[in-house]
């Protein structure tokens, strides 16, 4: 096992790891920019270094910078959390060249994953079912009309270096899907340096349901259950649960199994997740991987009983999972929410600033992942997420009643959060009736 790792990370998924580390007697090097110098979870691990100015493409996203702090704190291995470099499979080669463990995937899958077409070939090849689509990238305009013809309108065109939602457009006929590739690509060419596009038919109000999995690096693979992440705004998620609500446990148990499939086909290992898109017929299409810990993990952890971090360490340091897939339960119902310093009155803009006041949630059933405190000064620079309300109980019904008085309970002031809108969507009776998908909280409040 490893005595001491680099956390690459900032804000509560630092913290998050740093908790993991100690409980394992395992020592924590932190880094930080200089806009989260005063952090107060800095002073929780062994060790911390500046690695740059407030700006992430000079500190968090700066390889050189972290890869020194690694060497000159000693590390045996490096923890990149979400967002940043955690899915950047130049990183992962760097440290593996540096003889750093990238607690994450092998670069390799990384890489293959990363491309939304070749996971999609992937996914085929572990007989996944995908969205009906192209036939690989687009080479021609004809092409593209003949797959519409094929697959139907709407379709939708995608970047194959894209993923969550960036560079996608609908087309609905011949007109709009040719103009549509053009750009499509165009865009592609100068976000991610890569022009390369895809169609997939446009499945409509999708629920967007997520499997965990764990898999090591001696070929053992399990899952831990899905999480339906359908409430979003703008693509950015605000509530996730597990289990999956109204989703027959034939089809759960399905789409799980070929999560573990398409991992194990792709010579993966860590933790991951697999995307899948559910109609309202329940068919279920894979859409991409996320290769790396998610923002949304918790749930994951109080439904199975499961530290999914402390899972990570393990497998990075090369130790066999000690889990089997019919031990892993799925118990209860729990439900995260996402707060963020942003103002709801003003189209959700970022809300920075010190937090004059702080009383938190608690009692049974509730857990807040996060690193502020009442007199944190929320900065600017980064994601406005600031912690995470996670509820654990017997039903879903039992855990909405107790997300609303632990939402209730919640005080904070100066500054702004989405707390409000989270309180409006534990009132709706969409949401206890089960009948929410990707596009409800657009057609609810933002029109
Ligand atoms: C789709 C789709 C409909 N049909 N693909 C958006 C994020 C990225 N992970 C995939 N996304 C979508 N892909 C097909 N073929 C609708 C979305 C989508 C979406 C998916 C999940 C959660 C929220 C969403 C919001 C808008 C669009």
């Amino acid at each position: 096992m490893f005595q001491r790792i680099l956390v690459a990370n900032r804000g509560e998924i630092a913290l998050r790891i740093i908790r993991a580390c100690r409980e394992m007697g395992i020592e924590t090097v932190a880094v930080y920019s200089e806009g989260d110098r005063d952090a107060h979870y800095l002073s929780l691990a062994n060790e911390a270094y500046c690695i740059g100015p407030a700006s992430a493409s000079d500190s968090y996203l700066n390889i050189k910078q972290i890869i020194s702090a690694a060497e000159v704190g000693n590390v045996q291995a490096i923890h990149p959390g979400y967002g940043f470099l955690s899915e950047n499979a130049h990183f992962a080669e760097v440290c593996r060249d540096c003889k750093i463990a990238f607690i994450g995937p092998p670069h390799e899958a990384m890489a293959k994953l990363g491309d939304k077409v070749t996971a999609r070939e992937i996914a085929e090849s572990a007989n996944v079912h995908t969205v009906p689509g192209s036939d690989g990238l687009l080479t021609t305009e004809q092409e593209a009309l003949e797959t519409a013809e094929r697959i139907g309108y709407p379709v939708l065109i995608k970047a194959t270096a894209g993923g969550g939602g960036k560079g996608m457009r609908v087309a609905r006929n011949d007109i709009s899907l040719k103009a549509g590739v053009k750009q499509a690509a165009q865009e592609a060419e100068k976000a991610f340096k890569n022009a390369g596009v895809y169609l997939e038919k446009y499945i409509e109000r999708p629920r967007h349901v997520e499997v965990q999995i764990l898999a090591d690096q001696h070929g053992n693979a399990v899952h831990l259950w899905e999480r339906d992440c359908s409430l979003q705004r703008k693509h950015q998620k605000l509530v996730e649960e597990s289990p999956a609500p109204n989703l027959p446990l034939a089809v759960r148990q399905d789409i799980c199994k070929s999560a573990v499939r398409l991992v194990q086909t792709a010579g993966y290992y860590n933790a991951g997740t697999v995307e899948f898109l559910v109609d309202q017929d329940n068919q279920y299409y894979f859409i991409e991987v996320n290769a790396r810990i998610q923002v949304e993990h918790p749930v994951t952890e109080q439904v199975t009983g499961i530290d999914l971090i402390k899972q990570q360490i393990r497998v990075a340091a090369g130790e066999e999972l000690s889990l089997r897939q019919r031990d892993i339960e799925c118990n209860g119902s729990a439900i995260e929410v996402r707060i963020n310093a942003e103002d709801p009155d003003n189209d959700f803009r970022g809300s920075p600033g010190r937090i004059t006041k702080l009383r938190l949630p608690g009692g049974p059933g509730v857990r807040f992942d996060s690193h502020v405190h009442e007199g944190y000064f929320v900065p600017p620079y980064y994601d406005s997420m600031i912690g995470k309300l996670i509820v654990h109980r017997e039903s879903r019904a039992e855990s909405i009643a107790c997300m609303r008085r632990a939402l209730d309970e919640f005080e904070i002031e100066g500054i702004k959060t989405t707390i409000p809108l989270l309180r409006k969507i534990f009132n709706h009776s969409a949401f206890s009736d089960f009948q929410v998908d990707t596009t409800f909280i657009e057609r609810t409040w933002m029109s």
